[in-house]
């Protein structure tokens, strides 16, 4: 039995797949990184929840997990608009994106195991990576499968499908993650999360 243990633990279990999920590298360069954290770092922080957020386009509701017309603040400003564009004309997504997401998260912060709301957002959710690496865990919501997926700064992560509709995703409130066997300690990470709001 131990032996057969100890010959199991030498095969690393290929991680299921994450049927809709598409995974871009270096969709930006580090001079567009760099820029793009300073634009960020000039807008104002909304603080209150553990970590910091920006909301462009509508702001979300947390605690009712929903968004109402109340809730728009206007059109995305031209530099998140451009990369919105962007976004559809690759094809990502069939209507331009008009809400944008800031997260920051300092090493031991992460976001808790989610689908982004299905009545609030269409089918596509893409999300641009800035800074630290991290992991980003799924969870399948049918059959409790688990895959994680190392984000690497300035890469392009889009969810469609059932990695939209029935991977939950999370990132796990800790200080470093653990990448072919080695330990990557996090530093400061900032995601932008590009959505469309469902018409009325
Ligand atoms: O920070 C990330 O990469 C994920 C953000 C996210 O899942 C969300 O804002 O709902």
């Amino acid at each position: 039995m131990t032996q057969l243990l100890l010959q199991s633990s030498l095969f690393e279990i290929p991680p299921p797949t994450v049927a809709g999920l598409t995974y871009i590298p270096d969709y930006i360069d580090a001079a567009t990184e760099s820029t793009l954290i300073d634009t960020i770092d000039a807008q104002p922080w909304i603080t209150e929840l553990k970590r910091r957020v920006q909301h462009y386009g509508w702001r979300y509701d947390y605690k009712a997990r929903s968004i109402t017309n109340d809730l728009r603040i206007g059109s995305l400003p031209d530099w998140l608009q451009n990369y919105a564009a962007v976004l559809q004309q690759a094809g990502y997504f069939s209507e331009t994106p008009d809400q944008v997401i800031i997260n920051e998260y300092q090493p031991g912060q992460g976001i808790s195991a989610h689908i982004d709301c299905v009545p609030c957002f269409t089918d596509t959710i893409a999300n641009m990576s800035l800074g630290s690496p991290c992991v980003m865990d799924f969870t399948n919501s049918k059959t409790c499968e688990k895959s994680s997926l190392p984000l690497e700064p300035r890469s392009l992560l889009v969810l469609s499908g059932d990695a939209r509709y029935v991977w939950q995703h999370a990132i796990a409130q800790r200080k470093a993650d653990k990448k072919n066997g080695q330990i990557m300690p996090r530093t400061r990470r900032i995601s932008l999360t590009f959505r469309k709001i469902k018409a009325e």
